[in-house]
């Protein structure tokens, strides 16, 4: 059986449009019974001439290339699809799976997906790492440079975007029928770079260097319109209906990504979307030497999927990002109706056979496009098509900024989705009889509740719209949940209590300990067995190794080892030369005031301050190396300011011979997946530090603590749920509660009361003040010294006191070597709740599949 991909058709398609076959399927190989498909489509051997071989096939056959006038990225594209031809087999038999037993499936929208590298991930799910290795080795080539060659498909944000990777790796895992539906962003999130310690961004051409895992499928091109009007109509059987005449459209290309199990031989699929003009350049245009009017088209059409808008809080409202969630809604309901669904299948029980989960506001348009599919284009009435719709979506939010809930302008939706907009007019009319009824007389209730905003202008509340339509309304953290139910959606929580519930956040362990930290991962298989991948609440089997002094000993050596490597790869890629022997104090996250990175600076400055004034002696101070790592939104003055401010400290810090031994701040650039897998196993502290009541969750967090690292941090989001399961002795809680927060608001919060009564607090901002670290200008840390002073939002001053305390109970832990070693195993083994497995099954339990 001679294996030459060129005859194989283009994989992709097979995935998905394959015929019926029977489901006798043997051993790697299946015979399909379409007369289209004339070979079994068997994987290349699992043995390393088996993977070389077919390594130089598509390095030959595919990209043409021999292999000593191969280039790097040659053979990067070529060991990348190598690799997924050892995937293709089980993508194929998943799909029929599916296809022979239709089941509910669970479609995940999500406007981000924050994969990280594929190759990696792919050779752990197919267990060929040795064997690829060793295959690049036998043919001279140096199998991490090529890994290296592979730059992340960056299609999203952060928190959000990442949560949704994870938890389409825990669905395959999991065996469970499910598709993920998104955008194929052309520019994904900007690559960050530091030019005078400010950032700047760069446009993100992940694809410049070939796309070798995405399988494109031009031929199920999904039309979508835009634009126009609605008018009225009689429909042949003389029912009065009405029709939406668009002025516009472009066509949706899907591109599908393998998704992989976790060495279960499940291939799930990720298709996202592309947007491109419907009709060609118009030639006629062209000829009369008007180029750009010839194309003009096209640039508008495939603007749609261009870039990833780098907002992560506070939405900008921009028509563009409209028409962005509409078109991938548009085409991924499209595409479930009409291309997965049996030809004949009845759509009023379509609630059987999906669920969609709206990753945050961003899909909500998705509600009003599936009534406008059931009613305009399947001929269902008003009502029957309530009822389907009712049942098929979920809403989860990610957020507790009222500012970061996405409202649309009435204008902007009529003018750009005008029969979408009459769809909500009557689903907000509906509704609000059903809120009368329960609260006769209370208006100001009603207009609380209304899906339309009235002032200051008219808008659609996307996140009313999804919970009056959503079967579920969940948050992400325990305390999230509770501050969803109770300060953002009161009232709806009021009006349906049952249909709020929480399931909290969680992280894949593949990616994040066995593929991040190979090390821990053979320590933890060598003394409680394999398994623990795919059931992480069995790392609980470590606690009695805590107090075990040759699996601490090992378990030291570790994080030593991942401290080492972290050292030699930002040497490398920004030239920072981290301190050896010193505790590294890590936080890793977006930009954002709430999460107080303003508040680590004043530490850092407090520590500086103590040893160079001379008020701490030397030999007491616990030497810390700092690790920033952090994207502001190109927008947001303040997080850029901040981040110049920690780069100029970062920098006077490391020109002070006065502290060098003892502190330095580095802040490598662009944080991305690819360095948090670097980052996350050296560290030994988490810094999870947002004011109590804003971090609806956090992810990093549990990253951390199942990587060994301690958590200094607030009770906010999940860090409650980590302290809780962690144990209070392992975990350096500092900070208002929640209702501190609020009822100080309430009183009035005035930082400079916090500034004057402080002498720690007043030394360091007076020395930010100074100009000390921006070269005696003072006007260079105005901007932030003055909000702190003046406004502090987020209310730094007030838990400055605090966090100093929990900071100077992490040096004396960090002295007892056995004592931190222990609490840093127990956080380990007491954090296996924080597997996104789980939260796939509490999602599977309480929302998409409940028992009753
Ligand atoms: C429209 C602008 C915009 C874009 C993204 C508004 C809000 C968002 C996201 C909801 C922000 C986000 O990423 N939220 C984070 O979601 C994580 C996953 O649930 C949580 O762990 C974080 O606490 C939350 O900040």
């Amino acid at each position: 059986m001679s294996h030459d991909p060129s005859d194989r058709p283009s994989a992709g398609w097979l995935a998905d449009e394959t015929p019926r076959l029977d489901s006798s399927v043997k051993g790697s190989a299946f015979e399909p019974t379409s007369p289209r498909a004339t070979e079994p489509v068997v994987g290349p051997e699992r043995t390393v001439d088996g993977f070389a071989k077919a390594f130089l096939d598509e390095l030959n056959f595919e990209a043409g290339v021999a292999l000593k006038r191969s280039t790097t990225t040659d053979q990067y594209l070529a060991l990348a699809r190598t690799i997924r031809g050892y995937l293709m087999a089980d993508w194929l038999r998943t799909a029929e799976r599916r296809r022979q037993n239709p089941t509910k499936m669970v479609g995940y929208l999500s406007a981000e997906y924050l994969l990280g590298r594929q190759m990696g991930n792919s050779l752990l799910a197919t267990d060929l790492g040795d064997i690829a290795e060793q295959a690049m080795t036998s043919l001279g080539l140096d199998f991490n440079l090529l890994r290296a060659q592979e730059i992340e498909p960056g299609l999203g944000n952060g928190g959000l975007g990442r949560l949704a990777a994870c938890f389409i790796d825990s669905l395959a895992s999991m065996d469970v029928p499910s598709i993920g539906y998104g955008i194929r962003y052309e520019y994904g999130i900007f690559r960050q770079t530091f030019e005078e310690g400010r950032q700047v961004e760069v446009p993100d051409a992940w694809l410049s260097l070939g796309a070798p895992w995405e399988f494109p499928h031009p031929d199920r091109a999904v039309q979508v319109n835009f634009g126009g009007t609605t008018e009225q109509y009689i429909d042949g059987d003389g029912r009065t209906r009405r029709r939406w005449l668009p002025a516009w459209n472009v066509q949706g290309i899907p591109y599908h990504y393998m998704v992989p199990g976790y060495q279960n031989g499940v291939v799930n699929t990720l298709r996202l979307w592309s947007a491109r003009a419907t009709q060609e350049f118009d030639l006629k245009i062209f000829n009369s030497g008007d180029y750009a009017e010839a194309v003009r088209a096209q640039t508008f059409a495939e603007n749609i999927s261009k870039v990833l808008y780098p907002e992560d809080s506070t939405p900008q409202g921009r028509e563009l990002r409209l028409q962005q969630q509409y078109f991938f809604v548009a085409c991924s309901l499209k595409d479930f109706i009409d291309r997965t669904l049996e030809e004949d299948f009845d759509l009023t029980r379509l609630d059987e056979r999906i669920i969609f989960q709206l990753n945050d506001t961003h899909p909500v348009i998705a509600i009003p496009e599936m009534m406008r599919l059931l009613m305009d284009e399947h001929d269902m009435e008003w009502a029957a098509a309530w009822e389907v719709t009712r049942k098929c979506f979920a809403y989860t939010c990610h957020t507790l900024l009222p500012e970061a809930l996405e409202v649309w302008p009435v204008e902007l939706m009529t003018r750009l989705l005008p029969r979408h907009m009459e769809i909500i007019y009557r689903i907000n009319e509906e509704f609000l009889d059903t809120v009368r009824e329960a609260f006769p007389g209370d208006e100001l209730r009603v207009r609380r509740m209304s899906v339309i905003q009235e002032h200051p202008e008219r808008a659609v509340r996307m996140a009313n719209l999804a919970t009056v339509a959503g079967v579920k309304v969940n948050g992400v953290a325990a305390l999230h949940s509770e501050l969803l139910r109770d300060k953002l959606l009161p009232d709806f929580a009021a009006l349906w209590p049952n249909k709020f519930t929480n399931v909290t956040n969680g992280v894949t362990p593949r990616r994040f300990i066995r593929l991040a930290n190979q090390q821990l991962s053979t320590l933890i298989t060598d003394t409680i067995g394999p398994g623990w991948e795919t059931d992480l609440e069995r790392l609980r089997e470590l606690e009695p190794y805590a107090d075990d002094a040759a699996f601490t000993e090992s378990f030291r050596q570790v994080k030593q080892a991942n401290k080492d490597r972290l050292r030699s790869i930002l040497s490398q890629r920004d030239g920072i030369e981290l301190p050896e022997h010193a505790m590294l104090d890590v936080m890793v996250k977006r930009l954002h005031e709430y999460k107080r990175q303003t508040l680590k600076l004043l530490h850092i400055v407090s520590m500086y301050d103590d040893i160079t004034s001379g008020r701490v002696r030397r030999e007491d101070v616990v030497p810390r190396t700092f690790v920033f790592g952090a994207k502001a939104a190109p927008g947001y003055f303040m997080a850029k300011e901040i981040i110049f401010l920690i780069n100029s400290v970062a920098k006077t810090i490391a020109q002070d011979p006065r502290v060098t031994d003892l502190m330095a701040v580095a802040f490598p650039a662009n944080y991305n997946v690819t360095l948090a897998n670097k980052l996350i196993p050296a560290a030994d502290l988490s810094e999870q530090i947002s004011l109590a009541g804003k971090e609806a969750s956090g992810t990093g967090n549990m990253k951390f603590a199942l990587n060994g690292a301690l958590t200094i941090g607030t009770d906010d989001g999940a860090n409650v749920e980590i302290r809780e399961l962690v144990g209070d002795e392992n975990f350096f809680l500092f900070g208002m509660l929640e209702p501190e927060v609020a009822a100080l608001a309430d009183r009035g919060y005035t930082p400079s009361s916090f500034y004057e009564s402080n002498p720690a607090l007043k030394r360091a901002i007076d020395l930010l003040a100074s100009g000390h670290f921006t070269g005696g200008d003072r006007s260079l840390a105005a901007p932030v010294v003055d909000d702190l002073l003046y406004k502090d939002r987020f209310m730094a001053l007030a838990d400055f006191q605090s966090y100093l305390d929990a900071q100077a109970r992490v040096d004396a832990a960090y002295r007892d070597v056995d004592g931190w070693t222990r609490s840093a195993v127990l956080n380990v083994a007491r954090s296996g709740f924080f597997s996104s497995d789980r939260s796939m099954r509490d999602y599977l339990d309480r929302i998409w599949m409940p028992k009753s």
